[in-house]
């Protein structure tokens, strides 16, 4: 049987740098190749092979999955929801464009398994604000949550017609310390931890009461692989998994982090970002995920608070 060979696009981003690194673990150094259009992410540097890849070049793209025997990809380029709102057409392109590279090499090339996630960004101001289940009214208002809603479309497609065997999830607001966030709406809540301990204060972009899905990213990196170890028999949803660990607001985690740093203040500004977050469910139904494959986050927020407080103390 043909050894595992992942090719991970987007390694140096928030998500790829520690889904890289958790895929080493598992599946070994050399059969994880990371790749990016900037350079590699310097906790990547020394752990294993790295190529400079543009995913919207289709030709390169498919020579190197040819060269180097990949046998998975896991895609994690894209533009978010706030960098997306000041390019429409260049999220649109990249988003979507990417991805049918991807399934259309994973198709020729009968790949094993491609990953791509969506985002609780495919809901729209229609959908219900609570609880929101796997399938319901679903109308963005965002060129992100556009692209990624016709991207699970097209998973499906693929799936369906052709067999190739992509997975996804609707990750929510992911929280993390090893690599930054990349231009999303829920990027405040990283940014929050920095300044509490840099300035101990912070003026959030959303409100004191926008609550919204949020998850940290050990849960994420876990939910990812359990996915893509299920057995394709489990996989029932072939758009994409609504997946769930915890909702909190602006004022919520800051009176979390306040009880770490008394003298933390936080103020609020919002600003273009509000009308993104306000399109968007505050919490997520993931029962599908918890039933089908057998979901269930670890951290709430105290736990992401002190896990964060402790390891960006440290660096
Ligand atoms: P990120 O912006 O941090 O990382 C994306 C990476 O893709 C970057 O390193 C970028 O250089 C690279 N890239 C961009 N264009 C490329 C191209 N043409 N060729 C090759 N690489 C290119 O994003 P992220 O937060 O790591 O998100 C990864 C995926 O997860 C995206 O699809 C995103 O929509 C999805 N997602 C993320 C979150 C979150 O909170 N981080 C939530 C929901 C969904
Ligand atoms: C963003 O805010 O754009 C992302 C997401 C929820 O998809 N974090």
């Amino acid at each position: 049987m043909m050894k595992d060979k992942i090719l991970v696009i987007g390694a140096s981003g928030q998500i790829g740098v520690e889904l890289t690194l958790a895929l080493r673990r598992i599946y070994g150094n050399a059969q994880v190749v990371a790749s990016d259009l900037r350079e590699e992410n310097d906790l990547l540097k020394g752990t294993g092979p790295y190529v400079s890849l543009d995913v919207m070049n289709k030709e390169m793209l498919h020579v190197q999955v040819i060269r180097q025997n990949i046998t998975q990809i896991y895609l994690l380029a894209a533009i978010l929801s706030a960098t997306g709102e000041k390019n429409p057409g260049l999220a649109w392109h990249l988003n979507t464009q990417s991805l049918l590279n991807v399934l259309d090499i994973a198709r020729e090339e009968q790949l094993q398994k491609v990953y791509w996630p969506s985002s609780i960004a495919v809901f729209g101001p229609t959908s219900p604000r609570q609880n929101c289940p796997q399938q319901t009214i679903i109308e963005p208002v965002t060129v992100y949550g556009i692209s990624k809603y016709a991207g699970e479309f097209w998973c499906n497609y693929y799936n369906r017609r052709f067999g190739v065997d992509v997975r996804s999830l609707r990750y929510p607001g992911l929280i993390s310390y090893k690599s930054s966030p990349g231009g999303g709406t829920t990027d405040y809540a990283v940014e929050i931890f920095n300044e509490a301990l840099e300035e101990k204060k912070y003026t959030s972009f959303l409100s004191a009461g926008t609550s919204l899905p949020m998850m940290y990213m050990p849960d994420a990196i876990r939910a990812t692989i359990e996915l893509m170890e299920a057995s394709a028999a489990n996989i029932a949803v072939r758009t994409s998994y609504n997946l769930a660990a915890i909702s909190f607001s602006p004022a919520e985690i800051a009176a979390e982090i306040k009880k770490h740093i008394p003298g933390f203040a936080i103020t609020y500004e919002p600003d273009y970002r509000q009308a993104i977050a306000d399109s968007w469910p505050q919490s997520i139904d993931d029962s599908a995920a918890r039933k089908d494959w057998g979901w269930k986050h670890e951290y709430d927020l105290p736990g992401i608070t002190a896990d964060m407080l402790l390891n960006l103390r440290q660096e």
